[in-house]
């Protein structure tokens, strides 16, 4: 009889260990490249969305995480395969953004910025990244105004890379302005675009701007726009945005809206004013709570808070960074996507 109950016993715990070990084996979600040496896009291939969930070609809820570039006018040294294999390797990063202004020196007035995007997307393909190509509309405000360069730009884009399941297309990285509404701007941009990117690419995920500098999810949830595999943009920079814009989001989670959040910082909404650690563990625990995906701005070497490395390091984009060239963000947010700080 005893010998029963240890064989019993003993049963149970063979399955508590194998139990949790295949649930440790889960966390590859959390890899750029697992133990077997599979790349991001290997694993979780064709993205797509449930409701408020992005879900890998499986089907299981993913969170990617990933680096923004600066503005690509001023950063496009960094958009090469070295520096994207390094974020990989030595960072665990599984997604880039490829962030093109249009005015400030952007793509309306230098539109060989075109080819920095497509050296990001061609290097996100090699190294099996998802890779964000980001119409940075910002100081333009309004997305209306540069709607038919959109129109071409996307419709370029779907055509040359709409067969693969690396990229994503964020179309209006922050529009704002009282005049830039939702219903009577955002939302009939987006649907021409969409449609154009849809014509050639039926499948891979696009994310919509939000009005507000991307904070106000909540009213694009009350009119979503229709179609598969769409997504909304929310953008926050822990010194500036907590719990309020946490409490927007989740109203638009629980009305089904699937959030991406494209830019995050750990400054203030300028790009500086300090570096506020214990605000941005607040916001990682809510995006993993949603599982969420997020991006951080950025990658620059102009000296501002928000950017990853220190001041001057790095001037021609050769990666493999050493302690001494990342800022304290840089370190942090490194820290964070190596798993070397845990989020609650
Ligand atoms: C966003 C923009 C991004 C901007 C960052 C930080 O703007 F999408 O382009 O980046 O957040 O402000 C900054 C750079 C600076 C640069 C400046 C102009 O970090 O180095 O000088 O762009 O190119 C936001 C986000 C939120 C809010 C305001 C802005 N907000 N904004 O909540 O008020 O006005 O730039």
């Amino acid at each position: 009889m005893k010998k029963r109950l240890f064989h019993a016993l003993f049963v149970i715990l063979l399955a508590v260990v194998g139990f949790s070990l295949l649930s440790c084996q889960g966390d590859d979600r959390l890899l750029s490249v697992d133990k077997q040496g599979r790349t991001a896009v290997e694993r979780f291939g064709q993205l797509r969305v449930e409701g408020p969930r992005l879900l890998t070609a499986d089907g299981r809820p993913l969170q990617l995480r990933g680096i923004s570039s600066y503005g690509l006018q001023y950063a496009a040294k960094y958009a090469n395969e070295g520096v994207l294999r390094w974020l990989r390797d030595d960072w665990n990063m599984q997604i880039w953004r490829a962030a093109m202004y249009l005015s400030e020196g952007g793509y309306i007035t230098q539109p060989s910025q075109k080819e920095r995007v497509v050296d990001s997307v061609e290097a996100a393909l090699n190294l099996g990244l998802y890779v964000i190509i980001d119409w940075h509309v910002h100081l333009d405000r309004n997305p209306q105004m540069y709607q038919k360069y959109a129109l071409d730009f996307f419709s370029e884009m779907a055509q040359r890379y709409g067969s693969y399941p690396n990229v994503l297309y964020e179309i209006c990285n922050e529009p704002n302005g009282k005049d830039v509404t939702w219903n009577g701007v955002i939302k009939p941009y987006a649907e021409a675009v969409i449609a154009e990117i849809r014509k050639y690419d039926p499948d891979n995920i696009i994310i919509v701007g939000t009005p507000t500098w991307s904070q106000d999810v909540d009213i694009a949830a009350r009119d979503p726009i229709q179609g598969t595999n769409i997504m909304y943009t929310l953008h926050f920079y822990a010194g500036t945005h907590g719990q309020e814009l946490r409490d927007k989001a989740e109203k638009a989670i629980e009305k089904g809206l699937a959030l991406f959040v494209t830019e995050c910082g750990t400054s203030k909404a300028t790009g500086g004013g300090g570096v506020f650690e214990d605000k941005f563990m607040e916001w990682l625990t809510f995006l993993k709570k949603h599982q969420i995906s997020w991006v951080n701005w950025s990658l620059t070497n102009k000296g501002e808070d928000s950017g990853l490395l220190v001041m001057n390091a790095d001037r021609e984009g050769k990666g493999h960074w050493t302690d001494d060239q990342l800022s304290q963000s840089g370190k942090f947010i490194r820290k964070i996507l190596r798993n070397e700080i845990k989020v609650k």
